[in-house]
C-alpha cells in the first residue's frame, strides 16, 4: 500500500506565524517518513497556500531570524468533496502539476483562522481528514468565557469570573467583578500564549488591566486568581476507546509572576518545565480525571492540553488548549515523551488517530 500523503500546513494569519513555522521545521524533522509521504504547505500572512520546501532547517527557530512563509508563487488547490480529490498546484504561469491524493492534512496554526475551527470547518467541507482538535472543540477553546461555560456545566472546577465587552466603564467592570476575591487576572477572551493577560493584585491596576486587554479583544474575563501549583496534562483522542492522559507535567515559576509569552517561547529564564511533576498518586489521579472530563466536556477531538491550578481542594481546571504549543521541548511533548512516547510516535499518532477517523485502515499502530 502506498503511504499516506500528509500535508503539514504552518504559517497562517496570525501573530504566531513564525512559532508555528518554527513549530512545522521541527515536525517536518521529525515526522516518520518511512510510514508517511509529506507535503508542507505554507499559508502566507495574506492568506495564499503555497507549496513549501520540505526543508526543516529552513524553518529553524533562531530569535535573530524568526521563520517566515512567503508567497513563492505556487499556489496550493486543494481537494474538492465532490470530483477532483487530488492535491495539485498551480504556478505563476498557471499550469496545474498534480502532486497526488492527498489523505490527511497536519494543522500547525495558531489563533486566528487556525484554532478557532475555522480552518477545520473548510477541511471539513473540502472532507478532508485533519489531525487534532475539530471544529466545536476549538471554536470553544478558543473562547474562554464559552470553556469556562462548557465545564462549569459539566461539573468540573474552574476558577470563578465575570466576562465584560468593551465599553464598559472600569468602575462598572470593578463592581461586577467585586464578588471575586483578589488577585484577579485580566484576560481578553480570545487571544493565546498569555498576550494582553495582566495580573491585578488592587483596584488601582484594573483600568490599565482592561486597556492591554481590550487591546486583544472586544471581550474580556475577570477571574479569581487560584492559588496552586500550574500543572498541565495532555489528552490524545483514541478512537473506539477512552482518550489516554499523560503524565503531569508542572510549570515551576522561579521568578516570573506568571506563565507569559517571554516565559514560553522566547526562552526567557526564570519558568522551568518539569515533567513528570513530583504530584502524590492520589493528586495525578485527580488531574488526570479531571482532564478526561474537560476533554468530554468540549467534545474533545484529537488532542487538548489540559491546564490546572492544584489546590489544597483538588484541581481547578484553567484552561483546555486544543493547539498546544508543539515544539519537542513544549510541555505537551514533553508529557508524552515523559509517559513513553517519542516525539516522532506522538506525530504518527496524531495523523494515525485522523485517518482511523476517517475510515482509513491504519497498518502499522504501534
Ligand atoms: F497535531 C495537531 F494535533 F494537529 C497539532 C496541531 C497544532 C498539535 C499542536 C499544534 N500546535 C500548534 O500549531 C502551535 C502553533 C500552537 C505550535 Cl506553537
Amino acid at each position: 500500500m502506498d503511504k499516506p500523503v500528509v500535508a503539514v500546513l504552518f504559517g497562517g494569519r496570525s501573530s504566531e506565524h513564525s512559532i508555528s513555522s518554527a513549530t512545522a521545521g521541527g515536525v517536518l524533522r521529525a515526522i516518520d517518513r518511512e510510514r508517511f509521504r509529506v507535503v508542507p504547505v505554507g499559508l502566507t500572512r495574506e492568506g495564499a497556500f503555497v507549496l513549501e520546501e520540505d526543508d526543516p532547517a529552513k524553518f529553524a527557530l533562531d530569535p535573530a531570524h524568526m521563520p517566515e512563509v512567503v508567497d513563492n508563487g505556487t499556489r496550493v488547490i486543494w481537494p474538492e468533496a465532490s470530483g477532483v480529490r487530488d492535491l495539485r498546484v498551480r504556478e505563476v504561469d498557471g499550469t496545474v502539476r498534480t502532486i497526488g491524493p492527498l489523505d490527511v492534512v497536519l494543522p500547525i496554526l495558531h489563533g486566528a483562522h487556525g484554532e478557532d475551527g475555522t480552518i477545520q470547518g473548510f477541511f471539513d467541507t473540502l472532507e478532508v481528514p485533519y489531525a487534532g482538535g475539530g471544529v466545536l472543540d476549538s471554536a470553544v477553546c478558543m473562547d474562554k468565557h464559552f470553556m469556562k461555560v462548557a465545564l462549569q456545566a459539566a461539573g468540573v472546577a474552574v476558577s470563578d469570573w465575570v466576562t465584560v465587552r468593551r465599553g464598559i466603564s472600569t468602575e462598572e467592570a470593578a463592581a461586577r467583578a467585586s464578588r471575586l476575591p483578589l488577585p484577579w487576572f485580566v484576560k481578553p477572551a480570545r487571544a493565546g500564549s498569555s498576550v494582553g493577560v495582566s495580573k491585578v493584585h488592587d483596584l488601582s491596576e484594573l483600568d490599565a488591566a482592561l486597556q492591554v486587554a481590550f487591546a486583544e479583544d472586544d471581550k474580556v474575563l475577570i477571574e479569581e486568581g487560584i492559588a496552586g501549583r500550574e500543572v498541565e496534562v495532555g489528552v490524545l483522542e483514541t478512537p473506539g476507546a477512552e482518550a489516554r492522559v499523560s503524565l503531569p507535567g508542572e510549570i515551576v515559576l522561579t521568578t516570573r509572576e506568571f506563565y507569559d509569552f517571554e516565559g514560553k517561547y522566547l526562552g526567557g529564564d526564570g519558568v522551568e518545565v518539569v515533567c513528570p511533576a513530583a504530584l502524590t498518586d492520589a493528586e495525578i489521579q485527580a488531574v488526570q480525571r479531571a482532564a478526561l472530563q474537560a476533554f468530554e466536556a468540549v467534545d474533545g477531538q484529537g488532542l487538548a492540553r489540559v491546564d490546572f491550578f492544584v489546590t489544597e481542594s483538588g484541581p481547578v481546571v484553567n484552561e483546555l488548549n486544543t493547539m498546544p504549543g508543539f515544539t519537542p521541548i513544549s510541555m505537551f511533548p514533553k508529557c508524552w515523551i515523559a509517559s513513553g512516547m517519542t516525539y516522532s510516535d506522538l506525530i504518527s499518532d496524531l495523523i494515525d488517530t485522523a485517518l482511523s477517523r476517517a475510515g482509513v485502515p491504519v497498518l502499522s499502530r504501534a
